[in-house]
């Protein structure tokens, strides 16, 4: 069915479709952490498999049936752990969130200490904020970057590391601009003997294609989400370079074998935190992994990054302040702090003009979160409708009109015009 066809059977739904197509269509999508997905996988994801319950893994299902959607997890397991050269993964996490919890819920108790990034410094909620479930159940200790530089304070890391002796360290944020420091990390974790965590949500596709470093061989346990820069379906994942047995003696009930490191993290998944996988999402992975590996998805990562880099230099040149000086990933945070804009004005006015972004806390923020001193840009959607070096140019210089008059109708009104007509030469979703 075309969604065209949605208008007789639901017309109200139909239009909200149809204006959230438009929206996309016509605007600037400048979030980090969003991206416009294939039409295989578009169509995977609307697919028959949404029907099917499949709790359990393939081969060894709850329910009957699960014959194809076996060969589909099969498939999408197959096809990540050849992208990432990983020996373990699980594809059935809903969402990044889970697939953290997921780490969370195998390695540590109810108490123990995680050591992570602060979310105001470009950590995550999952990594210990206090109003998510990781804040509540552990005893969290967050390191944060260096005022001087933007970068992660391996003195302070290594300092509360050993003060706090945490079990598990998670590196790895959602708004950090920088390459994640895998073996800084590891030679932290491995002082006190912690376990270590990536979390490569944000730079899972620049990882996968080299364009950012491998967590291998200094992560224990990556987590990531698969709708960012790897631009699949919104879903999540857990991977490990090597299955190895767990270190807690935990075994199975009968044969009294010690268990894999692996088989914890599935249980831990399911039954543990989720019950029936969703098939149509797992499928859709496994047709995401497929185009990550082709060389197009290589070309297409390498010029998110210099995109990325282009608009941060775009940005300095007219004076702007951003956290850490620049990037080396596909996003970058403007520092606010020395101007009047907060980040919420910033966001909204710039959504009135047409470029979509996230106003966001910057490092020592004197803003609350409901009104930060930052705004996060991304170039992983624009550069999908194949946007390069002139309309970073373009973009920078939209972004720069509305912000150094964020309240003016008419500079909104006249930088959405040339938004559009900037959209309109790089269609989106033309079949639609
Ligand atoms: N909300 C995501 C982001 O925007 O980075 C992280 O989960």
């Amino acid at each position: 069915m075309n969604i065209s066809q949605l208008a007789e059977l639901d017309p109200e739904l139909y239009l909200t479709l149809q204006g959230e197509l438009g929206r996309q269509r016509q605007t600037l999508e400048l979030i980090a952490s969003e991206n416009f997905t294939s039409l295989a996988v578009l169509a995977v994801a609307g697919s028959v498999l949404t029907n099917k319950y499949a709790e359990g893994y393939p081969g060894r299902r709850y329910y009957g049936g699960c014959e194809f959607v076996d060969q589909a997890e099969e498939l999408a397991r197959a096809r990540v752990q050849k992208l990432f050269q990983c020996e373990y993964a699980n594809v059935q996490p809903h969402s990044g969130s889970q697939a953290n919890m997921g780490v969370y819920f195998t390695v540590l108790e109810p108490g123990d200490t995680l050591l992570g990034l602060d979310l105001a410094h470009g950590g995550h909620l999952t990594h210990g904020s206090p109003v998510n479930f990781s804040g509540k159940l552990y005893n969290v200790v967050s390191y944060g970057v260096s005022p001087e530089t933007g970068r992660v304070d391996f003195d302070q890391v290594r300092r509360l590391a050993r003060e706090h002796k945490p079990k598990l360290i998670v590196c790895g944020g959602s708004a950090y601009p920088r390459q994640i420091e895998f073996a800084a990390f590891k030679t932290v974790a491995e002082e006190v003997g912690a376990l270590l965590m990536a979390d490569i949500a944000h730079p899972a596709g620049l990882v996968a294609t080299g364009h950012h470093p491998s967590p291998w061989p200094y992560c224990d346990f990556v987590t990531s989400t698969t709708h960012k820069t790897l631009r699949g379906p919104r879903g999540g994942l857990i991977m490990m370079e090597r299955d190895w047995e767990n270190p807690w003696g935990r075994v199975a009930p009968k044969s009294g074998r010690v268990k894999q490191v692996g088989e914890l993290l599935d249980g831990t998944i399911m039954p543990g935190i989720q019950g029936g996988p969703l098939m149509h999402i797992i499928a859709a992975k496994a047709v995401a992994f497929g185009e990550a590996l082709k060389p197009a998805f290589k070309k297409y990562c390498g010029q998110v990054v210099k995109n990325a880099a282009r608009l941060a230099q775009r940005f300095i040149d007219r004076g702007y302040n951003l956290v850490s000086g620049g990037t080396d990933t596909h996003l970058l945070l403007i520092d606010l702090s020395d101007r009047e804009i907060s980040g919420k004005v910033a966001e909204r006015a710039l959504e009135a003009a047409g470029l979509t972004v996230n106003k966001n806390m910057v490092p020592f923020d004197r803003r609350s979160p409901f009104v930060t001193s930052g705004i996060r840009i991304g170039t992983p959607a624009v550069t999908t409708r194949g946007m390069g070096a002139t309309e970073m140019d373009l973009i920078a210089d939209f972004i720069d009109r509305v912000l150094l008059d964020p309240d003016g109708e008419s500079t909104a009104l006249k930088v959405r015009a040339e938004v559009e007509e900037l959209c309109r030469q790089f269609s989106l979703y033309e079949s639609l």
